[in-house]
């Protein structure tokens, strides 16, 4: 499937081959134009049973190769993921919205996660250590832990897929993957990569659909590893049920409230062009997007009316057009979410300073009625530790001006007081202040005079607190995909112990 849109009912990818036998179907939806993309199976506990059988019968072999021929599957997506870059960069802002040079970053980190992953094919998997006893040799060597579960988001439908699979493939595990329900068309385009690759069947299944299904996935004794991105509800759901089973594991990557410190000491075109970029791209749908801007007294009032001016001006529309900034919001639901997030900053008391909630009927491109329309929304409101509105995220372009007095130290505690600990910046030319909250920010993900957003693949992606329990991504995620073994090996035909343990019998 490419760009052409069909009839045909897809299906599911389990065990090398296609299936068609939905009892129930769901669309693919363009949120710009609410026009259907594409019809889908969608997917039962059923389907994910028969996924996990695939799965776990693929083990034994896939395992058995060596990294080096496991990752040659992984370079010929990676080389098709190049060749149809526009192609497919297209589709993601067809399928989620995103404005064209995001789609085609989207597949850009989904070769560069390829590229770590199975350039790592290469590279040294464990350690050599040192024995207290010259005759032997030990090691820490890894081993795939089996059957890894994958659950990602819309929001990143082809790059974070490969964050979980490129890396638990390369160490040797089959995957069983749900894609997010709002871009199975995304889901559809990987699973035809790797059939044309020729992965070995049943080393990558695929099964589309919504929560029960990644519920049905997640919960069952065979996966013994979950990886997920996503909202915090059902991060927090899956990593306490299978976090709290002996010998299973999770990592979930979840959301945050993030907050850019922006001090006296700030470059202010720093300062407004940082905070522009990470509270409306992808229109404030990454889960690293900021909806707190902490700002020191001193530069309030310019920062405030250079940041207004943008978010009044900003361009908001056809995510297709190369001068569009935001594109719509992901569907009619989240719309409705980012409404209430809005009207609870007023009921606590906000002073608004752009409501583009609701778009002027000129601003919304012809043809383009049914889309899914937000635009800025900016308040300022005076801290109070307990408001919901500074605590729960949004998920949309919507974002609090906080002034502060005091010091840096003020700033952090004003930063660190919410639930989350997921991506933060702070704006400054003060070493002091940037090293004070680069120890004291509670945060995954900590930037300096830059936006926090747009991290590179090669670091890990995760949160502190709320935001999640590991690090469904890069080095990180080879821990969570793999086992340990101590291994110690004896050249003598002596035993010696260590610790001075008599080996007399
Ligand atoms: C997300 O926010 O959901 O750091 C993922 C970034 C991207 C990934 C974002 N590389 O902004």
């Amino acid at each position: 499937m490419s760009q052409q849109i069909t009839e045909q009912v897809h299906g599911h990818y389990i065990g090398g081959e296609w299936t068609d036998t939905a009892e129930e179907t769901f669309e693919s939806e363009n949120p710009a134009t609410g026009e259907t993309l594409a019809t889908f199976q969608r997917g039962t506990a059923a389907d994910v049973d028969a996924a996990l059988e695939a799965a776990e019968d693929a083990f034994d072999e896939w395992r058995s190769l060596s990294y080096i021929d496991r990752a040659e599957y992984l370079w010929d997506i990676y080389h098709e993921l190049r060749e149809r870059h526009e192609e497919l960069g297209e589709i993601v802002s067809k399928e989620c919205g995103k404005e064209i040079s995001e789609g085609k970053a989207d597949v850009t980190e989904a070769w560069h996660m390829v590229e770590w992953a199975a350039g790592n094919a290469r590279h040294p998997h464990g350690d050599l250590v040192p024995s207290e006893v010259a005759g032997k040799d030990a090691y820490m060597r890894r081993k795939p832990r089996g059957v890894v579960g994958c659950i990602t988001p819309w929001n990143f439908p082809v790059a974070i897929p490969f964050w979980h699979m490129a890396i638990a493939l390369v160490e040797g595990n089959t995957v069983v993957w749900k894609p997010a329900e709002q871009t199975p068309w995304c889901g559809q385009i990987i699973a035809e990569m790797f059939e044309d690759a020729g992965i070995p069947d049943g080393v990558f299944n695929m099964v589309q659909g919504f929560g029960d299904a990644g519920a049905a996935l997640s919960d069952d004794g065979r996966v013994d590893t979950v990886l997920f991105t996503g909202s915090a509800e059902v991060g927090h759901e899956i990593a306490s049920k299978v976090g709290g089973e002996p010998g299973k594991l999770a990592a979930c990557e979840m959301g945050g409230k993030n907050g850019i410190v922006i001090t006296e000491e700030a470059d202010l075109d720093l300062a407004v062009h940082s905070a522009v970029m990470s509270s409306f791209k992808t229109t404030g749908q990454r889960c690293v997007s900021s909806e707190r801007l902490i700002v020191h007294e001193d530069v309030y009032d310019e920062f405030k009316e250079r940041f207004v001016d943008i978010a009044e001006d900003i361009a908001v529309g056809d995510p297709l057009e190369e001068d569009t900034f935001m594109g719509p919001a992901i569907e009619a639901e989240h719309v409705e979410k980012i409404s209430r997030h809005n009207d609870l900053a007023r009921e606590e008391g906000a002073t608004v300073l752009v409501d583009r909630f609701e778009l002027e009927d000129s601003e919304i491109p012809d043809g383009h009625g049914d889309g899914h329309w937000v635009g800025p929304f900016v308040y300022e409101i005076d801290y109070e530790s307990d408001l919901r509105c500074l605590n729960e995220e949004c998920f949309g372009p919507h974002v609090a001006l906080l002034e502060y007095s005091g010091d840096i130290e003020d700033a952090v505690d004003i930063h660190n007081d919410t639930p989350y600990g997921l991506a933060g910046a702070i704006i400054s030319e003060d070493y002091r202040q940037i090293n004070y909250f680069r120890d004291r920010a509670d945060l995954g993900l900590a930037y300096a005079n830059l936006p926090c957003i747009g991290a590179e693949v090669q670091l890990p992606f995760g949160g502190v607190k709320k935001s999640g329990n590991g690090y469904p991504s890069a080095r990180e995620a080879i821990e969570a995909v793999t086992e340990r073994t101590a291994w110690t090996l004896n050249n003598s035909t002596e035993i010696e112990m260590a610790q001075g343990l008599s080996a007399d019998i």
